[in-house]
């Protein structure tokens, strides 16, 4: 049996629970013990901040023993590091941003920061590397020209791309969409700014996504629709699976903890639409917690999506399923609208098509979409064997 490829940040399970009202609930976690423990669980990977792995300011003897532990640790366990990415918002000189700091100084300490990382990521075997801009944006448009932001954002990662290039790096950029949080109003804030984004890139091709769950639910939008157009775009390069109860802050629940329908077939997606990616969880354990709360969650995570797996497995082999989907005529959605070879003339000839097509009629008939929706509710819950 392959393994399943999932993956957890360190700042994930290592986070403290400090919260814009509050302090830590919870102490400090090694890096390498959480390898050890993500191992035990069954996780697959692991990903990293620089600053997760190695504190901000470390001098070079301290970063090299950091590394030194974390490519034991991984040694000993297994686990791999498929992405790596930037802290780019928690020191106070990124308050205005990385890459589109109004402070041209910033942005080229960020670009050297991105890049030193890149180094890392690639030593350690990571094909992905994640860029969350959080801190790019404003809370005023009086202090932001977007225009010129958006100049600076395509000419860093442009010039990142350039990095991977010339260092000969087997790596891919994906770019992490949020509509605000930290910032009042983020840059890129939805899958499709992001796609309009890459496509202005010179490295394009090197440059796709990493959506989030939570993300695009907090502007109200469908997770599994903007998976679609990535998926269909080709820009499908990694995910954040979490979850969220609608436009609110960033929960970062774990998977399945918020719109569990849209998680149901967000799965039946990932596991049916080409994506061979990480199952990576970008979640929070809940402030609540202790140290055993944090693991129960990490293992929740990865039992909620091999459920939801199963499930829709079962969807798709069930018989009346896949009669109410001819029902619902998805099988002609996929068939092109024009015959094999036949143009636009042609369709003008076709007398059927217009003349004698009969559209109050055809409005007349159900879609049939009430029973496939109700049998995909009753297989997430279990009742159809
Ligand atoms: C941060 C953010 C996440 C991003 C991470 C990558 S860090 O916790 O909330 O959504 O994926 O920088
Ligand atoms: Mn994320
Ligand atoms: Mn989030």
């Amino acid at each position: 049996m392959t393994q399943d490829h999932f993956s957890f940040g360190l700042w994930t399970v290592g986070w403290q629970a400090v919260d814009p009202f509050g302090t830590a609930t919870r102490p400090p976690m090694d890096p390498v013990h959480a390898v050890h423990r993500l191992a035990e669980l069954g996780a697959w990977g692991v990903s990293f901040h620089d600053d997760d792995l190695i504190p901000f300011g470390s001098d070079d003897t301290a970063r090299d023993k950091h590394i030194e532990r974390f490519r034991k640790a991984l040694a000993e366990t297994g686990l791999v590091v498929p992405m790596a990415t930037t802290n780019l918002f928690t020191h106070p000189v990124f308050k205005d941003g990385g890459l589109t700091s109004n402070d041209r100084s910033v942005r080229r300490f960020a670009l050297r920061k991105v890049m030193r990382n890149m180094d890392l990521a690639a030593s350690l075997g990571a094909r992905t590397y994640v860029m969350w801009g959080g801190r790019e944006g404003s809370e005023t448009d009086a202090a932001k020209d977007v225009k010129a932001a958006l100049d600076r954002y395509r000419e860093g990662v442009d010039l990142l791309a350039q990095y991977i290039v010339d260092s000969g790096y087997d790596l891919r950029i994906a770019l992490e969409p949020k509509p605000n949080e930290p910032r009042g109003d983020i840059l890129l804030p939805t899958i499709g700014h992001a796609l309009g984004f890459i496509a202005e890139l010179e490295h394009r091709d090197l440059v796709g996504l990493n959506p989030e769950v939570g993300h695009e639910q907090m502007a109200g939008l469908n997770f599994v629709h903007g998976i679609g157009q990535a998926l269909w775009s080709g820009k499908l390069f990694h995910i954040d699976l979490n979850g969220q109860r609608g436009p609110r802050y960033d929960q970062d629940l774990i998977f399945g903890h918020g719109d569990l329908l849209s998680a149901f077939f967000l799965v039946d997606l990932l596991e049916n639409g080409g994506y061979d990616g990480p199952r990576h969880f970008d979640y929070k354990p809940l402030r609540t917690e202790d140290e055993d709360g944090v693991w129960a969650s990490a293992a929740a995570n990865m039992r909620t999506y091999r459920i939801l797996r199963e499930r829709a497995a079962a969807f798709r082999a069930d018989p009346e399923v896949q009669e109410a989907l001819r029902v619902a005529r998805l099988d002609e959605l996929a068939k092109p609208t024009l015959g094999d070879g036949e143009t636009l003339a042609d369709l003008k000839q076709d007398r059927t098509a217009f003349e004698e097509f009969d559209p109050d009629k055809a409005a007349e008939r159900g879609a049939g979409f009430v029973v496939l929706s109700q049998l995909a509710l009753e297989h997430l819950l279990g009742s159809r064997g």
